[in-house]
């Protein structure tokens, strides 16, 4: 059978189950990726699970989300994550190297391996034909350990690129018009494979910021073939011997396909507050207060050097705050030697360490109501750190001109395009990274007074009587479940502590309700736990006593993440009872154990209402035994034996 790129690599490295969508499949882990705001749990659970040896070809210990260091909580948690990459012989790259996925893509992505992240961005180095996926922080753990990662075969849609982009449209465009013809529910279930004439137009990192965006689609993950582009890209990286063509078969068979005809683009946005909120930038003139570019998604040497070609002698408005984060240390220092920096420090930029920042609101948090343009991936309300401000996705080009003018303003209106010429020569710092040199197992792991132990599941009861204690709407974030930003990120090795946000955006008393009532159940719509990987969106809620989650659907990772936590995550056979379902009312899931076992379809008696409904949980017999033993970790231990 003709086969995807997608097939391909997941036939390469399978190791049980069978390749039929749906299935569940177990594959071999090349290589791992973590950020110290999800790796400080990979790496105590990583602990917990007593590995002799590292399992896979590399692995990387990256810190740089929490970079403001505030207080001793975060350079405690670096410390942490540096002491367990010396004891596992994994890779660690210091805060101010850059951030995980433009350095992973610099340094280490390579075409047909696979990877998994602790952070849901992972899949940007799918723009170098990798197969990479973001997990949970205890699959990345089991990654790490065991050098295996389950998933469920994803079905793979096609999106067919042809013609070119115009002049001053760029591969954000592409993805924003993605992301509104499909929506952030569109992705889910497949993996996004790019093919046709138009993907010899992208250079590798614009390749990257499409795929990183994939997973703003929902998709497990998003992939372009490997070809003279990437082996380009490798050479100048000096990393020639990493390069493998790749590509799917001709007349390969797809589950879906779109076609899109580049030319027909022009530069988009997404309003306010949902990155499918798509319209193109020229129907939303406005007055602006803030630019920020940067982040995983749009930092890479030729989107910075565009935007200093566009600022070089200009000045920025008055009344705007333009930040700019450069994606790693080796593109900050190019844009130094090539003189860059200065054209945008000229402008009156403000310019930031290489590091995730504002974009998971790590500082630069906007005044008041304000109008935020940002270059980044996600602009769900709140994680600016402004809860009344409006952020506007765009493309480089966009945030750079609209800086200078003030008003969200059309890139075509520039006049000529630039041109920006690669370097021979990436530039490569190693001095950022330590190398371990192989395992120390004697290494003491070093923790600070703000690492708490995190919380574990208990084996399924047979009976859950609880109150509903929240319900919530359609494409609840795991931003929403766990807030993110710079107030809160000093505590994610802290569940105790963050529990005191838990839900902060849709209620300002979850804690006190679940206290008052002793745990309970929350009930949500549509792509529930849409977003970030973070897995304190699932730990949280359990050591909070949330025995379940109903809703209608799930998004993929936080699925999981629950799963592993040993809380319940079930879904509404009809919409007419998400309907019918009230906070506070009494719940009892009856025979949970036994219809598990037998049936995936578990009876729910609503007590205060006197009536019965039917859920589902749809899952693996794996996924049933991990919760019958309440979550991974017990899982591993009972197995092990
Ligand atoms: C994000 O962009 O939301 C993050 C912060 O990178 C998260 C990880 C986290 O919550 O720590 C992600 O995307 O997985
Ligand atoms: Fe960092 Fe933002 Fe990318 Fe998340 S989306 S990894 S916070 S830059």
């Amino acid at each position: 059978m003709k086969k995807s790129l997608t097939y391909k690599i997941l036939k390469n490295h399978l190791l049980e189950g069978d390749l039929i969508v749906g299935n569940e499949i177990k594959i071999k882990i090349d290589q791992t990726l973590t950020q110290d705001s999800t790796g400080t749990m990979v790496y105590l659970q990583l602990d917990a699970m007593d590995i002799e040896k590292r399992q896979t070809e590399l692995s990387v210990a990256y810190i740089d989300h929490n970079t403001i260091q505030s207080g001793f909580e975060n350079a405690d948690d670096h410390e942490f994550i540096k002491s367990a990459a010396l004891k596992y012989d994994i890779i660690y790259s210091k805060p101010g190297n850059g951030i995980c996925h433009q350095l992973h893509l610099e340094r280490f992505s390579k075409p047909g391996k696979t990877l998994i992240g602790s952070d849901s961005h992972t899949p940007t180095s799918g723009g170098m034909g990798m197969l990479a996926i973001g997990a949970g922080g205890l699959d990345v753990a089991v990654g790490i350990g065991k050098g295996f990662y389950y998933l469920k075969v994803p079905k793979v849609m096609n999106v067919k690129l042809s013609g070119l982009l115009n002049p001053w449209v760029s591969a954000k465009d592409v993805i924003l018009y993605i992301l509104g013809e499909l929506t952030v529910k569109g992705g889910v279930g497949y993996v996004i494979e790019y093919t046709g004439e138009g993907v010899k137009s992208l250079s590798l990192t614009d390749r990257a910021t499409i795929t990183n965006m994939g997973a703003e689609l929902g998709a497990t993950t998003s992939i372009f073939p490997s070809d003279e582009l990437t082996e380009d890209f490798l050479i100048r990286q000096g990393r020639k011997e990493d390069y493998t063509e790749l590509k799917a078969d001709e007349d390969a068979i797809y589950d879906k396909t779109i076609e899109i005809d580049l030319s027909k683009l022009e530069p988009m946005v997404a309003l306010p507050h949902s990155p499918d909120n798509i319209d193109s930038v020229k129907n939303n003139k406005m007055k602006i207060d803030q630019v920020a570019i940067g982040s995983c998604t749009n930092s890479s040497y030729t989107d910075l050097m565009r935007v200093a070609a566009i600022l070089k002698g200009k000045k920025v408005h008055p009344d705007v705050s333009l930040v700019i984060s450069p994606g790693s240390s080796n593109i900050l220092k190019m844009l130094a030697n090539t003189g860059a920096l200065s054209d945008m420090i000229s402008a009156g930029a403000r310019i930031l360490e290489s590091a995730c920042g504002p974009c998971i609101g790590m500082g630069q948090a906007p005044k008041t109501n304000a109008v935020s343009v940002r270059t980044f991936n996600r602009n769900f309300k709140g994680r600016c750190g402004t809860t009344n401000a409006g952020v506007y996705l765009v493309s480089p080009e966009t945030a750079a001109i609209s800086a200078i003018t003030g008003y969200l303003t059309d890139p075509r209106d520039i006049g000529n395009p630039i041109d920006i010429l690669l370097p021979d020569q990436f530039e490569y710092n190693d001095n950022y990274f330590l190398y371990s040199k192989g395992e120390n197992k004697e290494t003491e792991l070093i923790m600070g007074p703000n690492i708490k132990p995190f919380p574990l599941g208990t084996e399924l009861e047979n009976s859950i009587v609880k109150k509903v204690v929240l319900k919530v709407k359609d494409n609840i974030t795991t931003d929403d479940i766990m807030p993110s930003n710079a107030k809160l990120l000093p505590f994610r090795s802290n569940i105790p502590k963050l529990s005191e946000d838990c839900f902060a955006t849709q209620c300002d008393d979850f804690k006190q309700r679940t206290i008052l009532n002793n745990g309970g159940i929350v009930i949500g719509g549509d792509n529930y736990g849409q977003g970030s990987s973070r897995e304190h969106a699932a730990l949280v809620p359990l050591y909070l006593g949330i025995k379940a989650v109903i809703v209608k659907s799930f998004a993929r990772i936080h699925k999981a993440n629950l799963i592993n936590a040993g809380i319940l995550p079930l879904e509404f056979i009809s919409e007419n009872d998400y309907l019918q379902l009230e906070e506070n009312d009494e719940l009892e899931l009856i025979d949970v154990r036994n219809s598990l076992i037998n049936s995936h379809f578990i009876e729910i008696l609503n007590k205060t209402k006197g009536k019965i409904i039917k859920v589902k949980f749809e899952g693996s017999d794996r996924d049933v035994d991990t919760l019958l033993m309440g979550g991974t970790i017990n899982y591993l231990k009972k197995v092990q034996k």
